[in-house]
């Protein structure tokens, strides 16, 4: 966008949104004016009001649904960061029923970053499981997780799209998960990722890298988690060392 007076247009209609909404003017799953009667109704063209609309749907306010029009998005999901839960976990605890659709499940040598990562020797088989997870039906993270094969011999045999893997892990294997690494990196949408998660290309997403040991400090589980930005939030708390 080039010329200045539309930008300054188009930033205030996104603050007038977003301040109707943290007002509670506007509330999850209220429907939103068509781009026709907002260009109306703000006497500006059809085109700011979609490049304001635009801004709000990527920051994960608004969505749209087939059909249907343009509503307010629920409040986003809060990830407690220094707890160590699992996804089923996760969920229970905010009241959200957790899914799984699983799309591979395989047993694979070792690459060089998971053979570091899990200290098995480099091409030593690990499985393989890869989850799109689900929060009340909705997508929300495609998990890419890694388990020694020697540590969980079977582990394919499992239903992992109706059960909880940690749970597997102490119940079948008794490894009882104790503490993880964990980083943060934002990056975009692929083209599968985002046919999976349902946002556009190029949408933002926050790659969590996760390394998770047992209480013998044995590390078990790597994962590279892709969570919508859209529909996430990450919160830690911190204690004052000054
Ligand atoms: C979480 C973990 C993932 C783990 C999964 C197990 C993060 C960043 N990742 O998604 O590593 O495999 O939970 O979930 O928290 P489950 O026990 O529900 O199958």
């Amino acid at each position: 966008m080039t010329n200045p007076a539309e930008r300054a247009l188009y930033l205030q209609i996104v603050d007038s949104l977003m301040a109707k909404i943290e007002a509670g003017e506007l509330a999850p799953g209220d429907k939103v004016s068509s781009e026709r009667d907002l260009s109306k109704q703000l006497q500006v063209s059809r085109m700011t009001v979609r490049h304001a609309m635009s801004a709000l749907y990527v920051r994960g306010l608004l969505h749209r649904e087939q059909g249907r029009g343009t509503f307010i998005t629920e409040p986003k999901l809060e990830e407690l960061t220094n707890t160590l839960f699992s996804f089923t976990e996760s969920m229970l605890r905010k009241g959200i029923t957790p899914g799984a659709r699983l799309l591979r499940l395989q047993r694979i040598p070792a690459t060089r970053s998971v053979s570091g990562e899990l200290h098995v020797p480099l091409g030593q088989d690990v499985y393989y499981v890869n989850r799109l997870r689900l929060a009340n039906q909705e997508p929300m993270v495609i998990e890419h997780s890694f388990f020694p094969a020697t540590l969980f011999p079977g582990l394919d045999k499992y239903d992992l799209e109706m059960q909880s893997i940690y749970r597997i892990l102490e119940s079948e294997y008794s490894v009882c998960l104790a503490q993880a690494s964990q980083s943060y990196e934002p990056t975009m949408a692929n083209e599968e990722e985002s046919d999976l998660l349902k946002i556009p290309l190029g949408a933002p997403l926050m790659l969590v890298r996760r390394t998770a040991f047992d209480k013998q400090g044995r590390p078990v589980e790597h994962a590279k988690d892709l969570y919508r930005g859209d529909r996430s939030r990450f919160v830690s708390r911190m204690i004052f060392r000054g």
